[in-house]
């Protein structure tokens, strides 16, 4: 497609100056630039193509940077990017170096709020329009949230103090009835009421003339049905719940009708209070494939345009995320207390097969991982066998309720922490790199990382024997390939496997570190160096006493995790032998104390020096550099 208009627009005072009835035009190319950019670089599509219609008249009636618009989770942006100032680097999108995948204020002043976990963009526009107040300055606040990010805590909890603040705000409701998955709960409910209430409303009126026009008898009858016409009331008042809040509701309207979206916008756009304009979308809008696939589309890796077929290069192994699901469906087949509970991620945590299977047992409770920690510490009081399976870095948004109410109360609950680690071209809030930290600051806690996907399914099971509650944290894609045993083992909590024995050097490695150091060790005994290799698979409770005697014994330890270095498995294994007054020389392998950018894996693991050559150097350099715990330098006739 030729970009007419796009190409002219640098800003949305770019977008002002073309005509309002060519909007539609300027629509057409940005969806035709969106999904060509994404086809050939990847990223969130749907969610972005939904809101093209709305992105261009948000951009239109209101004066952004001055204005300040807040995208909740901030993966429907890409349009808001592409007007703002970004179009020829877009697609850099999710690349190391270039543009985020999310609006981040250090890239650009038009992203006011950085975002990417779900429901919070209410809360902080409330806190600007508060400051703004009481800066006495005038700028208009508005955010956009989904419908799903209705389902969240802490967009309800922005609500409530909204609407008791009065200030004004517009809030935009992008009801599209997905979350990544169709949404659910009921408020979902209720919005649908409302928009199938309008229908409803008509459908009422025809009825009750009908009604009216039996002889005689029409208007008895209809006395008769008042009160099936009282409980609908709700339905002929739309958006009635959120008035009752304080706001004033305005919609349903068609979000993909740009006359529409400017006019109400405008009607709105002074009003002096809070206001919630009802939008209704598609998700996945003009892209046949999207609409029809929406949850595939939602994110998406390369994908030829025609034919919306994905490049995938066929998997190695199956990812931890599979394995994980079908280990859960077979523990559950066997132990009827078992129940899986998601926080709207069913397909990323791998928990749809689980769905379909015992559907009485699993539980989509929306964006709500601090009410999905509870829920499940409520029924491992009534003796289930919970198992939240959530994503380490949505995990945070729960750590009161794991330690207020799982540790406390020692409950047995089962923590499956998918995209551990690096977790790549989501970036800085989407790494998870803090669980291994603030999970073993708990009393109580077991906290295990597997070293492949095989060691994934005893840990599994291991967790649903224990008497309290576990973690279970392993990364992002693909397994290492190993055979799967056909049935479980319980492993010894606190016990660490040596995977090789010898040499000078002990690395301790956990997790998604275990292969590269075996692999790094052998780079190494191939110089002259050898080492010994310890899968260490327990953050918490630490192997002690194998750790104090590889200290004792060895010249060097080297500790590695792919977890943040502050506080974590290496500073630990530090302190232990601190505590026991053992000297040693360590060299811990982390994710430094800094934030993490987005980009390719691969090439943050070496960055960081978390991939083979980079373990191998460090130790290499470590030991030519330090001295051992014994106070002598490394000497080996083949170390450089
Ligand atoms: C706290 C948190 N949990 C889970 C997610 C994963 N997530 C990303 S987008 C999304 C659905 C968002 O749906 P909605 O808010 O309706 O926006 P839409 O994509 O429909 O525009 C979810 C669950 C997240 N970003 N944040």
């Amino acid at each position: 497609m030729e970009y007419h208009y796009l190409t002219q627009i640098d800003s949305p005072d770019d977008l002002k100056r073309i005509p309002r009835e060519e909007l539609p035009r300027v629509a057409e190319e940005l969806r035709d630039y969106l999904i060509s950019v994404v086809s050939k670089v990847g990223g969130h599509l749907a969610s972005s193509l939904g809101v093209v219609e709305l992105t261009l008249a948000l951009h239109y009636t209101f004066d952004a940077p001055r204005d300040k618009i807040v995208w909740d989770v901030g993966h429907q942006a890409y349009g808001h990017k592409i007007l703002t100032g970004r179009r020829d680097r877009f697609p850099t999108i999710r690349q190391y170096g270039g543009l985020s995948g999310f609006p981040v204020r250090d890239e650009s002043p038009y992203d006011s709020f950085n975002v990417a976990h779900a429901c919070t963009a209410i809360s902080g526009a409330l806190g600007m329009a508060v400051a703004r107040d009481l800066k006495g300055e005038d700028f208009h606040v508005i955010a956009v949230v989904g419908d799903a990010g209705l389902t969240g805590g802490v967009a309800l909890e922005g609500i409530n103090n909204l609407g008791t603040l009065q200030k004004k705000l517009l809030v935009i409701l992008n009801d599209n009835k997905m979350s990544i998955s169709p949404n659910v709960g009921a408020i979902e409910g209720y919005l649908n009421r409302i928009v199938h209430g309008q229908a409803y409303h008509r459908l009422t009126t025809e009825v009750e003339k009908m009604i009216l026009s039996v002889p005689r008898l029409g208007p008895r009858l209809l006395r008769l049905s008042k009160d099936l016409v009282d409980s609908a009331k709700t339905l002929l008042i739309p958006g009635m719940v959120f008035e009752e809040l304080g706001f004033e509701y305005v919609g349903p309207i068609n979000g993909h009708s740009i006359e529409e979206l400017l006019d109400v916008l405008a009607r709105v756009k002074d009003l002096p209070g809070p206001t919630l304009l009802h939008v209704v979308t598609q998700k996945g809008k003009g892209y046949p494939h999207a609409e029809r696939l929406p949850v595939k589309f939602h994110g998406v890796t390369q994908f030829d345009v025609s034919t919306g077929a994905f490049h995938k290069a066929p998997a190695k192994a199956p990812t931890y995320t599979s394995v994980f699901g079908k280990a859960l469906c077979e523990l559950a087949e066997r132990d009827p207390r078992i129940v899986a509970i998601t926080a709207a991620m069913s397909e990323g945590t791998g928990l749809d097969e689980f769905a379909k299977r015992f559907p009485d047992r699993f539980f989509d409770v929306g964006i709500a991982e601090q009410h999905a920690i509870d829920f499940a510490a409520g029924l491992a009081c009534e003796g289930m066998r919970p198992v939240a399976a959530i994503y380490s870095t949505f995990l945070q948004r729960a750590y009161d309720q794991v330690a207020h109410d799982l540790c406390l109360m020692r409950l047995p609950v089962t923590l499956a922490l998918d995209r551990a680690g690096i977790v790549g071209a989501d970036g800085p809030t989407h790494h998870g790199l803090y669980d291994l930290v603030y999970l073993s600051a708990l009393p109580g806690m077991v906290v295990m990382a597997p070293k492949d996907e095989n060691e994934l399914r005893h840990m599994l099971a291991t967790s649903l024997q224990l008497n309290g509650p576990s973690a279970i944290r392993y990364p992002r894609g693909n397994g290492i390939g190993v055979p799967l045993d056909p049935d479980f083992k319980t492993l010894e909590i606190g016990k660490a496997e040596i995977l090789r024995d010898g040499g000078d050097i002990a690395i301790l490695a956990l997790g998604s570190m275990v292969y590269p150091c075996l692999e790094a060790a052998a780079q190494l005994e191939a110089l002259g160096v050898r080492s010994t290799v310890i899968n260490a698979r327990f953050m918490k409770p630490l192997d002690a006493e194998l750790i104090c005697v590889l200290a004792a014994e060895k010249q060097f330890l080297v500790t590695a995790e792919e977890g943040t270095e502050a506080g974590g498995f290496g500073a630990q294994v530090c302190a232990l032998l601190q505590d026991q007054g053992i000297p040693a020389s360590v060299l811990r392998i982390a994710v430094p104390d800094r934030i993490i950018p987005h980009g390719a894996p691969n090439l943050l693991h070496a960055k960081y020096g978390l991939d083979v050559d980079g373990i191998r150097e460090r130790i290499q350099r470590f030991i030519s550099e330090s001295p051992s715990r014994f106070g002598v330098r490394w000497r080996s006739a083949s170390h450089p």
